[in-house]
């Protein structure tokens, strides 16, 4: 059993609880299981056959009761407490609750009293009017409701996919076992990988080798592969341990480039190519593009020369999508984006100061030794109350104590920032006169998601005005949890470019915030980016790749992006 069935079987049980009323004690006991269980990164199955049930109550949040119904669970299948609470509460209504903006009391409520027990049948009640049977059910709560089916369908669509960094992750330990092979010349990550997209269908790699079908045996036998999907003589797909599918397709070297280039996509990349060459006589496929009139099949070995030879610039595989790159190449107008290598600093981390777990001077070194040329510290203010934030006085203690240990390092330069709240009403959690005293602020919401298009856009304008120098994940997206809350975009990029505002390009593999589509918007305004890790941890800055990765998808050059400035000239951007 997983751990994903076994959290799911405990969040469960916590939802029946909290619909019979039971104590407000156990209900939280379950989910909390839960939810520690479905991030662990060991196996329960694994920790229960080496240490039993002693080691299952060592993890944090399973007591006594939880870890016997654990081990009851692993052993016969079954969980008795468990079937009694769904022959009265059914399994398949509680899908309900995932519905944001739907507790386990309304939940039970549509069940008993309308028999809603799905999704679909939700969504037609909704529509009917139906729902409105329900005493506190009106026109209100109607649209409300509707908008959280709409939240749930387009989360369940994107969880059926993961996110870049899983897929980077497993493709870099696919890639690197194929690499021990001395038969194999070149191996790459294709597909939404290469073009470096927020989330990812499958895993797709391709191979160059003398010996395929040697390398296919090799490659079947994997110890990180749970089954095979299909063998043949070229290519292998199989499902990874951690439920992922990888696609392998392997050519001789003689066509690599055109292998690369057709398996990189974007479908609708290629289809826009291969029409636009069809009308010129060409015919591209992977093995080739062939001369219709002449019959001459061209090899590449390289994906640039296949550009060349259809007489336009090289595309970068971030730009595949069919977004006029292909125009744009052709009239030599591509933008020169963005470049990995390209920022000198970082302007978004946190320390332990308030929820971050470094020191400064920890932060610091790591920056140095990414060859950083400053570092900008940005911790949470306290005006929400919430997460250890800094108040006014602590934050200019905090400022004194970056100034300190900046004297302490050569070569890097620390700014002192924060990361400032916008309130419900647009207005900051910290004086204008404190934020003077900072380097720069940038301005984030936390904080009242729901408000509607018109209130939320007026108050992030307010806080445009405000004095902030970067907007801090600006839709507030998560993927996989939560749509970015609704904003008059072309009202904020007007906004941030009148007043110096940079958007963030936010590096958290769940926000990637800005998203690449309103990156490419944003330009025609004259918007400047700041491209941040969010660091919370050391580790946390290498994110910056996914972030940097984002504003190429966007299209963003390097003088747009205020972090690839020296610092005078981005400390002079921050006083304008
Ligand atoms: P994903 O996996 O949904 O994140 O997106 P991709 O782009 O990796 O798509 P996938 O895995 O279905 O296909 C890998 C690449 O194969 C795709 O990017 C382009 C290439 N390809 C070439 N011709 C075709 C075609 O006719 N259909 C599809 N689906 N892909 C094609
Ligand atoms: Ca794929
Ligand atoms: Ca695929
Ligand atoms: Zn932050």
């Amino acid at each position: 059993m997983t751990n994903q069935e076994i959290a799911k079987i405990l969040k469960n049980i916590s939802i029946i609880l909290e619909i019979k009323g039971d104590s407000k004690f156990r209900v939280i006991a379950f989910e909390r299981a839960a939810d520690v269980i479905s991030n662990l990164t060991k196996d329960i199955e694994d920790i229960y056959t080496q240490g039993g049930i002693k080691a299952l109550e060592e993890v944090p949040g399973v007591g006594q009761g939880i870890a016997e119904r654990i081990e009851e669970l692993l052993k016969t299948g079954k969980m008795k407490d468990y079937q009694k609470l769904t022959s009265e509460f059914p399994e398949k209504m509680l899908v309900l609750t995932d519905v944001p903006g739907i507790g386990a009391k309304t939940a039970f409520a549509f069940f008993k009293k309308l028999k809603i027990d799905s999704i679909a049948k939700l969504e037609k009640a909704a529509k009917s009017g139906a729902v409105s049977k329900l005493s506190h059910f009106k026109e209100k709560s109607v649209k409300n409701l509707l908008r959280g089916i709409e939240q749930y369908k387009a989360r369940a669509k994107e969880q059926e996919r993961m996110l870049l960094t899983t897929a980077d992750q497993l493709a870099g330990q696919a890639l690197s076992y194929l690499k021990r092979n001395k038969l194999v010349k070149r191996a790459d990550a294709v597909g939404s990988l290469r073009r470096m997209k927020e989330t990812i269908g499958d895993i797709d790699l391709i191979i160059s080798t003398p010996k395929p079908q040697e390398v296919v045996n090799y490659f079947a036998k994997a110890p990180f592969i749970k089954n095979i999907l299909s063998k043949g003589n070229t290519k292998i797909s199989i499902t990874h341990n951690k439920n992922i599918r990888i696609d392998v397709e392997i050519l001789p070297e003689l066509d690599y480039g055109s292998l690369l280039q057709h398996f990189t996509g974007s479908k609708e990349h290629n289809v826009h190519l291969r029409t636009w060459a069809e009308k010129r006589g060409l015919s591209i496929s992977e093995y080739g593009i062939k001369d219709l009139k002449k019959k001459k099949l061209h090899h590449f070995s390289n994906e640039k020369d296949l550009y060349k030879f259809l007489g336009m610039q090289y595309i970068e595989p971030e730009l595949r999508e069919d977004r006029g790159e292909i125009e744009a190449a052709l009239e030599n107008k591509l933008p020169k984006i963005i470049g990995y290598n390209d920022l000198l600093g970082d302007l978004h981390c946190h320390t332990n100061k308030s929820d971050g777990s470094n020191t400064i001077f920890e932060l610091a070194a790591k920056a140095l030794k990414m060859k950083y040329k400053y570092l900008g510290i940005s911790d949470h203010t306290a005006g929400l109350g919430v997460a250890s934030g800094l108040t006014e006085k602590n934050l200019l203690k905090h400022k004194a104590e970056i100034q300190k240990i900046n004297k302490k390092f050569r070569g890097i330069k620390l700014l002192a920032g924060a990361e400032i709240n916008i309130l419900a009403n647009g207005k900051l959690d910290i004086s204008r006169d404190i934020i003077k005293k900072l380097d720069y602020g940038i301005g984030s919401v936390h904080s009242a998601f729901n408000q509607d298009e018109e209130t939320m856009t007026k108050r992030v304008l307010n806080a445009i005005k405000s004095g902030i120098k970067i907007f801090g994940h600006p839709s507030g997206r998560l993927l996989g949890q939560r749509q970015g809350y609704d904003l008059e975009w072309t009202e904020i990029f007007k906004a941030c470019a009148k007043y110096n505002v940079a958007l963030e390009i936010n590096s958290f593999p769940e926000r990637l915030d800005l998203k690449d589509t309103l990156i490419k918007d944003a330009q025609d305004y004259g918007c400047k980016f700041a491209i941040d890790s969010d660091a919370h941890s050391l580790e946390n800055f290498d994110l910056i790749k996914y972030g940097i990765a984002t504003a190429r998808r966007g299209w963003a050059t390097k003088k747009d992006i205020i972090n690839t400035w020296d610092l005078d000239k981005l400390l002079k951007w921050f006083k304008s």
